[in-house]
């Protein structure tokens, strides 16, 4: 087997490939065809290697006189009245058991030859006629020009021109060399300038329909002129034994030339590095918005301030702040299981994803046939649906930064406490030294003073001040912190957001495409 002929057995292994990959990919009758012919394959190379001719023709060519005059017996009787054939008969020659194979063809009239080595392993049809009035003439012709080897096109001096037979039988086999003879017969009824000139006429009407290769005889089935020509062609086939092979090779080839109607122009499947990162970039952030990325972002920044505040500001006064609730636990974020509080994305948001997915599709649908864009969009509409609770998850499930919390916050929260510790022993000081003085003892406790400023006044109001300067200093500073949380949460959130884009809506656009760019490459194989 030559190199740039691929054995029957890749080519179909090819075929199969494609049609596995475009099943459920691709609704187009071409997969539907290619995969009866791959059962049809199946079954004929399991029937061994006899080579199956069949006649075929119009009603009165002489079919049936021919199949008798190659049978050397009246087996399939000609007639006067139109149509005649109505079942196909057949004609065997060797020793070898054709009965399965007949069997496959439903063939049910069956005769054997005598035994005549040059043609041992032919099995020899007669069909009904092509054109009849009878539809059954007709299915029972198209049935069975399917799953015969080789054809022989009985034309006859009147009809060989008929645009149904070229048309619908003759150009579609014109790549399937060797499977087709074609057969001007009753030339007994033309003398020899007619003769000529209608083989002349009906040879290049071949040429022109690609037919060039299409070996064409002139018989006469009457007088037996031609037919022992006609037997040697057939003994040709019969004795190469690979009639089987070479038409389900050329079954194949025009399956895959089919099918590839339906092939990608280009065989990169992947798009560029760059490419893709601009893709999920560009889904991220329109995903990013429906997701509420930017309500957590900010959710964490005030539940940031809350606590911070909370932690350095003023401890007498924390209290009220814990009666606040934390803006970031209403959201209900931080189980993957369950749905967040989140409010539903708005209408804006949900435009500027539908966008974003309709961009990211067209650019993935660059350089596809038709099929594959509706797969395409099928793929995405069916991705769409789930993105909503795709996203929720991923947002509730989201790393949000680090919650630990900063040692100077604790520093200054421990300060603060020192610092009203400090206001309250200077308070209840100067309790002390109001009750006494009410009893008259004020000499009991000692008031040192700074500066002419009692110590217990100094020890309540700096405490005070301080604690209060100090709560001051720090807001910038649990701002400065929450901004920065907020910026690592949303961080987070988008790498989270990214995944959704790149898993749900990225990912199966990929695949689309490069089980668009496999259909091609099994195509192109089968079709070699
Ligand atoms: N002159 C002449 N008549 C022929 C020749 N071959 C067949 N005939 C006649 O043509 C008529 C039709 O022949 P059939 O063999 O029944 O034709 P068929 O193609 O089998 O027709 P269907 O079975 O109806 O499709 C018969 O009368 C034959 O005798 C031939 O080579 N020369
Ligand atoms: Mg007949």
């Amino acid at each position: 087997m030559s190199r740039r002929t691929p054995p029957l057995a890749d080519r179909l292994a090819a075929l199969r490939e494609a049609v596995e990959v475009a099943e459920g990919r691709l609704d187009v009758p071409e997969v539907g065809r290619a995969r009866s012919l791959l059962a049809k394959a199946g079954a004929r190379s399991a029937l061994g290697d006899a080579t199956v001719v069949a006649l075929a023709g119009a009603t009165g060519s002489g079919k049936s006189t021919l199949f008798n005059a190659l049978s050397g017996a009246e087996v399939s009787t000609p007639g006067v009245r139109r149509p005649t054939t109505g079942v196909a008969h057949a004609t065997t020659w060797g020793e070898q058991e054709t009965d399965r194979l007949l069997d496959w063809l439903e063939v049910p009239r069956r005769h054997r030859h005598a035994p005549e080595p040059a043609l041992d392993g032919l099995v020899l049809l007669d069909l009904p006629d092509h054109d009849s009035v009878r539809l059954e003439h007709r299915l029972e012709v198209d049935r069975l020009v399917a799953l015969v080897d080789v054809l022989v096109w009985v034309l006859d001096p009147e009809k060989y021109a008929d645009a149904a037979v070229h048309d619908r039988y003759l150009v579609p086999l014109a790549s399937h060399a060797g499977v087709l003879f074609v057969v001007l017969n009753q030339v007994d009824r033309l003398d020899a300038a007619a003769e000529a000139a209608c083989l002349a006429d009906l040879r290049g009407l071949l040429d022109r329909e690609g037919l060039a290769g299409t070996p064409l005889l002139a018989v006469s089935a009457r007088t037996g002129r031609g037919v022992a020509d006609l037997r040697g062609a057939l003994a040709h086939r019969v004795a190469a034994r690979r009639a089987a092979v070479d038409r389900l090779t050329a079954d194949v080839r025009s399956a895959a030339v089919e099918l590839g109607a339906h092939a990608p122009a280009r065989s990169d499947a992947g798009w560029g590095r760059r490419e893709h990162a601009a893709l999920v970039d560009d889904l991220g952030s329109a995903l990013a918005g429906a997701a509420g990325v930017p309500t957590i972002a900010a959710a964490v920044e005030r539940s940031a301030v809350r606590d911070g505040a909370g932690r350095t500001g003023w401890p007498l006064l924390r209290w009220a702040r814990k009666l606040r609730p934390d803006p970031l636990a209403r959201l209900h974020l931080g189980n993957e299981r369950a749905r967040s509080s989140l409010p539903p994305a708005g209408a804006v948001e949900l435009a500027a994803v539908a966008t974003a997915v309709r961009r990211a599709r067209e650019t993935a649908a660059e350089d596809l046939p038709q099929a594959w864009r509706d797969e395409l969009r099928r793929t995405v509409e069916g991705a769409e649906e789930v993105v909503p609770d795709r996203l929720d998850a991923a947002v509730a499930g989201a790393d949000l930064g680090p919650t630990r919390v900063p040692l100077w916050q604790r520093a200054v929260g421990g300060l603060q406490w020192v610092l009203a510790l400090v206001a309250l022993v200077g308070a209840l000081w100067l309790l002390a030294l109001v009750v006494l003085g009410f009893f008259r003892l004020d000499d009991v406790l000692p008031l040192p003073r700074v500066q002419r400023v009692p110590l217990p006044t100094l020890l309540l109001v700096g405490g005070l001040l301080a604690g209060l300067l100090l709560a001051l200093v720090s807001r910038p500073l649990v701002r400065l912190r929450a901004r920065r949380r907020a910026r690592a949460a949303e961080r987070g959130l988008r790498a989270a957001v990214d995944e959704v884009a790149e898993d749900v809506l990225l990912g199966p656009m990929t695949d689309v495409r490069e089980d668009a760019a496999r259909f091609r490459a099994a195509v192109e194989a089968a079709a070699r």
